[in-house]
């Protein structure tokens, strides 16, 4: 029995329990998960299936369907689910039950939900109609979301969550608390700038039941790092303790990019009552960073990041995984204007160019750290070609676009360390030049297919900013 499975059993037995037990002192997150939240192709219901397996096998213990592409969740949400996508929920929501995983169904109304009068009446036995549909079929954890809209009616959010919390538990002893985002879900929303509570979070967190949980994605959307300060800042916010909701391994803002990375820079000190770590559209490629997720809720105090990342890809790849650790080290950072998430790619490989370039072209040890650079270049050039050779096919076409990313710049890496060693001599124009080719090449693919960005392609560029 390896170190998950135990976690499992454990966790098992502790939700049989009210208040969570201590495991060798670390006491896990209560509820942990998956949320289904992000925007472009939702999972299949296949996939769906498999991801709650994953989850119980990892010591999760709920998911929350939450697809922001499923019309029916947001644009559409009056429309009520059709008898075969109902019959998928509640074939889903069986698969969590026999996992012992808590189903969570979320409605995102807040486009264009009416707070007051008629139309608010209409609108809230709307909503209450589309989440009993979902109760006769066996769920029983329900979630409002009110993230990405316009609006800020914080006060007309909370009283419609308190009408729904006090409708369904008066109908249905059995239904659990709701879970809510809020409009303001960063810690940073809910201060203005002079550092005040804003008038959406005051109202809305004062209106609120106190048992409804309410979940935040950290100081930002994609910050990738919280600190015990900030977690206790927005639990003060709030008057109550905070869940997470963690976005990442999401790439929904930068679908080239996978997300291969470990979760890190999580709290361990602050109590967390609930975590649910956001993945991407795929779901194969989403296993690394969510075995490790599920390793940091079950103990954040003793959570190693890298050593779980490669328990992940070791559990997950087999006899693949040291070219899988390769791939991935190379592709765990997203980062644009306002997302800061995931670990530095290729530090590895970077610490190797910082050296080398240091020493080049007459330090002592300029062949031996040319040699290494090469060594790595030849490296990432066979683990490509093992990848795209061995992967099961439903991981290859996952990735297959970043692994051809990766041949292509382990490749680009391999004649620039070439034709540094040649130096600028006449003969060598025509390795140049098929260098800046391949270096085009790489640029086309850019807008499908991004890896080591700031490691690998920033070496290739600055060679050929040498020459
Ligand atoms: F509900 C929230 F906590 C949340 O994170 N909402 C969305 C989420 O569905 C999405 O997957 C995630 C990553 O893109 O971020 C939120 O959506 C945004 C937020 C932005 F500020 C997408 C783009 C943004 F500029």
């Amino acid at each position: 029995m390896n170190f998950m499975k135990i976690m499992a059993v454990v966790s098992v037995s502790a939700s049989l329990i009210a208040s969570p037990v201590s495991v060798c002192g670390a006491s896990p997150v209560p509820l942990r998960g998956v949320v289904e939240g992000f925007y472009g192709s939702p999972w299949t219901w296949e996939a769906r299936q498999d991801m709650l397996a994953f989850c119980a096998s990892h010591g999760m213990n709920a998911y929350i369907y939450a697809p922001k592409d499923d019309a029916y969740h947001r644009s559409q949400w009056r429309v009520p689910y059709p008898a075969d996508k109902l019959s998928e929920i509640e074939r889903l929501a069986a698969c969590a039950k026999r996992n012992h995983i808590r189903f969570v169904f979320a409605v995102s109304p807040g486009l264009d939900f009416r707070y007051a009068g008629r139309d608010g009446k209409r609108d809230r036995e709307c909503l209450l109609e589309k989440l009993e549909a979902v109760y006769a079929i066996g769920v029983r954890d329900f979630a409002i979301f009110f993230d990405d809209i316009e609006e800020k009616n914080g006060r007309g959010q909370a009283r419609l969550l308190n009408w729904l919390e006090k409708r369904l538990g008066k109908r249905h002893p059995d239904v659990s608390p709701l879970l809510a985002v809020p409009t303001e879900y960063t810690r940073q929303a809910m201060r203005s700038g002079d550092g005040k509570i804003t008038p959406y979070t005051r109202s809305f967190s004062a209106a609120l039941r106190e048992d409804i949980r309410v979940l935040f994605t950290g100081e930002g959307v994609c910050i990738g790092r919280l600190e015990e300060e900030q977690l206790a800042d927005a639990n003060g916010i709030y008057g109550k303790k905070l869940g997470l909701w963690w976005n990442y391994p999401v790439n929904d803002y930068m679908e080239a990019k996978l997300a291969l990375g470990p979760v890190e820079n999580l709290p361990t000190s602050e109590e967390i009552p609930a975590i649910f770590f956001n993945p991407m559209q795929y779901p194969e490629m989403s296993k690394i960073a969510l075995a490790t997720a599920a390793e940091y809720a079950n103990a954040p105090r003793q959570y190693d990041s890298q050593r779980a990342w490669e328990r992940a890809i070791e559990e997950e790849y087999g006899s693949l995984a040291p070219d899988m650790k390769v791939f991935a080290a190379h592709s765990q950072h997203l980062e644009n204007s306002w997302a800061d998430m995931g670990r530095a790619d290729g530090e590895e490989f970077r610490a190797h160019v910082d050296a080398f370039w240091k020493s080049w072209p007459d330090g002592p040890k300029a062949r031996e750290n040319w040699q290494i650079l090469h060594n790595d270049a030849a490296r990432m050039s066979c683990a490509a070609d093992k990848l795209l050779e061995g992967l099961p096919e439903k991981k290859l076409d996952e990735c297959r676009p970043q692994l051809m990313q990766m041949k292509r710049m382990a490749q680009a890496a391999g004649l620039a360390l070439d034709l540094l060693k040649a130096g600028k001599g006449e003969k060598d124009s025509f390795s140049l030049a098929e260098l800046k080719e391949q270096r085009e090449e790489i640029r086309k693919q850019e807008k499908r297919a991004a890896w080591s960005e700031q490691s690998v392609l920033r070496f290739i560029d600055e060679v050929l900013q040498a020459f």
